[in-house]
Parts: C-alpha cells; sequence; structure tokens
C-alpha cells in the first residue's frame, strides 16, 4: 500500500520564537547563539538576515561582518524544547504514528487519516493552522509517498509553505533537483560528484550505474543511487514504539566457545555497531553501556559504565572494550552482549557538544544497513561488502 507521509518542519525555529518573544525583533535580521558576546556561532539566523549568507554554524564574527546591523539574540534552550514538546503534543493529534525527528521537524504518518493527497493537504493546513494559532510560529509541511520525499517537500516548499510531492510526479521533481538537496548529500558530496561525473542533478546522477557509484562511494553509493531516485522504505517509528525501549541491547552466542582475544574483540565490535545504529534509527543517545559476558560453564557477568551520552558506534567499542578487559579471566567465552541504557533524545546542534563528529557518514552508512542488513557496515573490510552488495544485487534483493 502505498504510503502519505508528512513532514513538518518549523520556519527558522529558534529564531522565530526569539521574535514572538520579543516583538520589537519581528521583522528584523537576527542571529539566535549560545553567547551574545561574539565568540560564538550561530544556531540559526531568522528569514530577514538569510539573503546576507548567514546561517546555522557560522561564526558571529563573520555575521556580523557580512551583516552590521545583525541583531545577536541570546538563546534559550528549555523554551525551544517545551514548545517543541507542545508542537508534537499537537501533531499526535493529527497522526496515529508521530516521529519526533529533531527539535523543530517530525514526520507523521498519514496512510490511514488521508485517502488523497487533497485530504492530506487539508490535514496539514490544519495542523499549520493550529501551530500559528497557538504560538504565533510559522512552519512548512511536505508531503509525499515517503520519509526522504517529504523532507525533500517540506524543504522546497519554505518558508510558512506546503508543498507536495505526488507519486507521478517525483520523476519530474527529482530530474532538476541538486543533488545538495537531498537529505543525506551534502556539498562535500556534491563536489566529488561534479568532478568525478561532471552532474550537479539528481536526474543526471541517475544515468550513473550503481556499480559505479559503489566503487566510488561503497555502500554510501548505494544509499545515493536510491536517494536521487526518491526511494526510502524507512517507516515513521511512534513514540510508544520508542518509548518501550528503557535499553537498546545486543548479544550472540558465538558459533563456538573460544577465547581468541581477536575473534572476540570482532564480536564486541559487531555488537556495538548494532546497538549505535539502532541508537541512531531510534534519535537516542546512550549513558551507560554494558558488557555482558558467558563464558563456556554457562557463569554470566555483567559489568557496566556510565558513559558521556553516546550514539557512536567507536564510543560504544571502545567503552564495551575496557569493560571486557576488566573483568576478562581468560577462559573460553560462550556468549557476549553489549546493552546501551539511560537512553535519552539528543538536543539539538551548537548548544550542546554534538556527539556525531561523522554524522553524514553514519546516516548513510545507516541506510544501507537497514535496506541491506547488518554485515555489509563491516566497514573495515569493503572488499567484502562490494562482494556481498554485487551477490545481492545478482539475486535480485
Ligand atoms: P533547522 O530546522 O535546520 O533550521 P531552522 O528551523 O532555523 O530554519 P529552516 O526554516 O530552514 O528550517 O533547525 C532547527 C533549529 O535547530 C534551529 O532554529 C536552530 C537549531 N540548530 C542548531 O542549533 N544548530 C544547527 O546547526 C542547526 C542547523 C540548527
Ligand atoms: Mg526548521
Amino acid at each position: 500500500m502505498k504510503k502519505i507521509i508528512a513532514h513538518l518542519d518549523m520556519d527558522a525555529f529558534f529564531a522565530s520564537v526569539e521574535q514572538v518573544r520579543k516583538p520589537w525583533l519581528k521583522g528584523k535580521p537576527i542571529g539566535v547563539t549560545n553567547h551574545p558576546n561574539g565568540r560564538s556561532v550561530i544556531a540559526t539566523a531568522s528569514y530577514e538576515a538569510r539573503p546576507y549568507g548567514i546561517k546555522s554554524g557560522m561564526p558571529v564574527k563573520t555575521a556580523i561582518k557580512l551583516l552590521p546591523t545583525l541583531i545577536i539574540v541570546k538563546g534559550d534552550m528549555a523554551i525551544y524544547e517545551k514548545i517543541s514538546d507542545e508542537i508534537y503534543e499537537i501533531l499526535k493529534r493529527y497522526a496515529p504514528a508521530v516521529e519526533k525527528f529533531s527539535i523543530d521537524e517530525a514526520f507523521l504518518d498519514l496512510t490511514f487519516k488521508a485517502h488523497t493527497f487533497e485530504e492530506a493537504k487539508q490535514i496539514a493546513t490544519n495542523i499549520k493552522a493550529e501551530i500559528y494559532a497557538k504560538f504565533k510560529l510559522p512552519s512548512t509541511i511536505g508531503i509525499s509517498i515517503n520519509k526522504l520525499l517529504a523532507k525533500i517537500a517540506s524543504k522546497e516548499g519554505k518558508p510558512n509553505g506546503l508543498f507536495v510531492i505526488k507519486e507521478e510526479d517525483i520523476d519530474n521533481f527529482m530530474k532538476d533537483l541538486p543533488i545538495s538537496k537531498i537529505p543525506g548529500i551534502g556539498k562535500k558530496i556534491e563536489e566529488k560528484i561534479k568532478n568525478l561525473y561532471g552532474v550537479e542533478k539528481a536526474g543526471e546522477l541517475q544515468k550513473v550505474p550503481i556499480q559505479e557509484l559503489i566503487k566510488t562511494f561503497h555502500s554510501y553509493g548505494v544509499f545515493i543511487y536510491n536517494a536521487i531516485r526518491g526511494i526510502d522504505n524507512s517507516e515513521v517509528i511512534p513514540e510508544y514504539e520508542i518509548e518501550k525501549e528503557k535499553s537498546i541491547g545486543n548479544s550472540t552466542t558465538l558459533d563456538f566457545d573460544t577465547d581468541n582475544l581477536d575473534i572476540i574483540k570482532g564480536v564486541i565490535r559487531k555488537l556495538s555497531s548494532n546497538v549505535g545504529y539502532r541508537l541512531r534509527t531510534r534519535n537516542f543517545l546512550a549513558k551507560r553501556i554494558t558488557l555482558t559476558l558467558r563464558y563456556e560453564d554457562f557463569s554470566t557477568f555483567l559489568h557496566g559504565k556510565d558513559v558521556s551520552a553516546t550514539n557512536s558506534d567507536e564510543e560504544i567499542y571502545k567503552v564495551a572494550n575496557v569493560l571486557f578487559n576488566e573483568i576478562y579471566n581468560g577462559e573460553r567465552v560462550r556468549l557476549l552482549g553489549v546493552t546501551a541504557s539511560k537512553l535519552e533524545h539528543p538536543k539539538i546542534g551548537l548548544f550542546e557538544e554534538g556527539p556525531q563528529k561523522d554524522k553524514k557518514l553514519i546516516n548513510a552508512l545507516d541506510s544501507v544497513r537497514k535496506k541491506f542488513g547488518d554485515e555489509i557496515t563491516n566497514y573495515a573490510n569493503n572488499i567484502y561488502l562490494d562482494i556481498k552488495l554485487s551477490q545481492r544485487r545478482i539475486s535480485g534483493r
């Protein structure tokens, strides 16, 4: 069954909130930051400031050089979070499955609420109106048949818009879409693609065969191959699914009991990647990692440690490895497990230390993992990966 998915994204969220709280800022170019003294960076800029090239992540100093009249406003994360939660409560009345994706974004699965895109548009109009009535905040909603396209649509509709990409329009729409407008593909990849293939638009890149993309980008090539065609099979994951998970764990009984440290560490690495992946797809950070270790005589030990919030495969592996080293007695191991607990949703952006350094890469790998299964994201071994992918291609999966 074809889905109808909506993506809501608040317009210049932090800046719009400040313009409502301080009406004298309305219509003015403002930049919201965590430090008002010019040392910090812009978290977001109001739409009045954007024509001057001012954007998220830019040092305040640079922004002021571009526009000396820019008003710098100190942000208040607690207020944005509260409004974000309240918006989420509103959205839940409109759709059975709502996924809060970031502080100002959510996906809604409208499949069982709207039979047509026209009905979906009406629902989206009502949502926008209700949010505006309550908070005086502008928002944009994108509607399409999957999350990727809905997100592309909301970007296209900004600001204060409503944009639909119908199934029959996908090819036409993707044809001229700059590659960097696809979520998960940034400017750097766009640049690389331009250098390699001389193309800038998704439609043009569609002519490049998947083998070629895999050769250049490995697992990420598969993500690109799908994304430029508007293909995305991911689900809208509602809160009650997420809340069920007080912890995210993964364990495995080894094929044979072993004291071979290479094998053991390899398994811990794989378990850690799997836990990291599940944290990221559910938009969680974990503040505790626990290792489970069962010996051949079935004696079982759990050993855990609090960590600073993470969803990184590498971090989880490092901790799990330390935990293992701390308790391992040299006997043969039968089962290993890695569990992440003390879960929390990440707070976005520049107000916090970002836990994901290679977010784009991780996102890309995750998409591939979702599609093809876990084993191929064994990124230490790209040859294995390529072989696996071509096997699956040949077998038509
Ligand atoms: P975005 O939705 O990316 O941006 P935005 O809402 O300000 O503007 P747009 O109309 O283009 O959607 O991010 C939401 C909020 O998250 C943003 O208002 C400020 C914060 N943020 C950061 O703190 N750091 C960042 O790097 C980004 C991109 C956003
Ligand atoms: Mg936004």
